[in-house]
């Protein structure tokens, strides 16, 4: 798909981030919080295991760079993964 726009509906979308520093279950309620604590955040998967978390939220009201910047601010150094 080109151009991703133009739904009028939702701009919901999953991003899949590469998280560092994820060791626990603690880790996962810590991580998990912060990120739905954001407005625009909808659903937050943590794989611990894989050392990623996958999060449908609203490009708009909560972009990309808004959930690393949580996520930095948590402690745990993050990026988007690159497809
Ligand atoms: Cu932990």
């Amino acid at each position: 798909m080109a151009n991703s726009r133009g739904n009028d509906m939702s701009n919901e979308q999953d991003t899949i981030l590469e998280v560092q520093g994820m060791t626990c279950p603690s880790c996962i309620r810590h991580v998990s919080s912060a990120l739905t604590d954001l407005d625009g955040v909808v659903k937050v998967d943590v794989k611990l295991r894989d050392g990623i978390v996958i999060v449908k939220h609203d490009t708009t009201r909560a972009p990309v760079t808004q959930l690393i910047e949580t996520l930095n601010e948590a402690g745990y150094a993050s990026k988007q993964q690159s497809l």
